[in-house]
């Protein structure tokens, strides 16, 4: 393989893993796959007791069509070099109880899905665990964060759920908790998966045109009449105008902006190709997000 055939094929390998990162939470311990999520709670640093045990002061959810995802940052890494554990209460919309345990030790990270008997008023369950995960958690770099996931299969796919996060282990002197009093709530909407065709299937970045055009499918039962042109973005480039032709909603995107997406090496080069993934997000009039994703394939001259 010539050297700059080798280039291109690490470029194409950056561009799809670039995608994927903006798109799903890896538990890896790099938390730069969180970016665009929020803290759905903060905490006051210097409120657990005693002072030297794990000290909350943010934690945040996500999760996609299969998995819950937590993430807990602690004002400083745990006094145990290498270690770090977290644990969440969670009321689901039918009224069931879990509680999740994370750990990670230097040589292994479990987290544990068993039941619990109170959502606010700590968590005193011991019964053994419905489940046990080995390859759930993991800590960051700088030990103070620990990142997680229960499938939502086995919490049976909730709708919302209540939170309380929390680092007691069983002696209960020893706390923080999150929110200090009550709980906090998170919606678990589901995205309609979409079908999404975007033309040109080959973009040549050397051409002009002024549009990339995505088309949009829905599944049975939801109506593209329903789509909301403001919300629909092509990896966070604005949809400008949009039409329906046929049950198909046509969203149209600044071809300079999309192309912008593609990384543009300034190299001389003889013509190569990469497979770039996109994903179209939107929300339909009652707020429920849809997605897809389409392969194109760009000539770099
Ligand atoms: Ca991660
Ligand atoms: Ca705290
Ligand atoms: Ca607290
Ligand atoms: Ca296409």
């Amino acid at each position: 393989m010539k050297l700059k055939t080798i280039t291109g094929f690490f470029l194409a390998i950056f561009l799809v893993t670039l995608v994927l990162i903006v798109n799903a939470i890896v538990i890896d311990g790099d938390l730069t796959d969180w970016q665009s999520v929020s803290p759905i709670v903060t905490d006051n640093i210097g409120d657990s007791i005693p002072a030297y045990w794990p000290d909350i002061v943010s934690a945040y959810v996500t999760h996609d069509s299969e998995n819950l995802f937590l993430r807990v940052d602690n004002a400083e890494p745990c006094w145990i070099p290498a270690y770090i554990w977290s644990n969440v209460t969670i009321r689901t919309n039918d009224g069931s109880l879990y509680l999740i345990q994370a750990f990670v030790e230097e040589e292994r990270t479990v987290v544990r899905l068993t039941g619990a008997t109170s959502l606010t008023d700590d968590c005193k369950d011991l019964s053994p665990p419905l489940y046990i995960y080995y390859d759930r958690c993991a800590m960051s770099l700088d030990q103070e964060s620990i990142e997680f996931s229960v499938p939502l299969a086995d919490l049976k796919n909730p709708t919302s759920i209540d939170l309380v996060f929390w680092t007691g282990m069983r002696i209960w002197e020893h706390y923080d908790r999150a929110p200090d009093t009550g709980f906090v709530s998170y919606a678990i909407i589901h995205k309609v998966q979409s079908t999404v065709d975007i033309d040109p299937d080959t973009l040549n970045l050397k051409s002009n045109g002024k549009w990339i055009t995505g088309y949009i499918t829905l599944p049975e039962g939801r109506n593209v009449e329903d789509v909301v042109l403001e919300t629909v973005r092509l990896d966070g480039i604005a949809a400008e105008w949009s039409d329906i032709q046929d049950g198909v909603y046509m969203a149209k995107f600044d071809r300079a902006a999309v192309q912008g997406l593609t990384n543009e090496p300034d190299y001389e080069e003889e013509t190569k190709f990469y497979e770039l993934t996109l994903t179209i997000r939107g929300e339909l009039i009652d707020g429920t997000p849809f997605e897809g994703t389409d392969t194109i394939r760009v000539i770099m001259k």
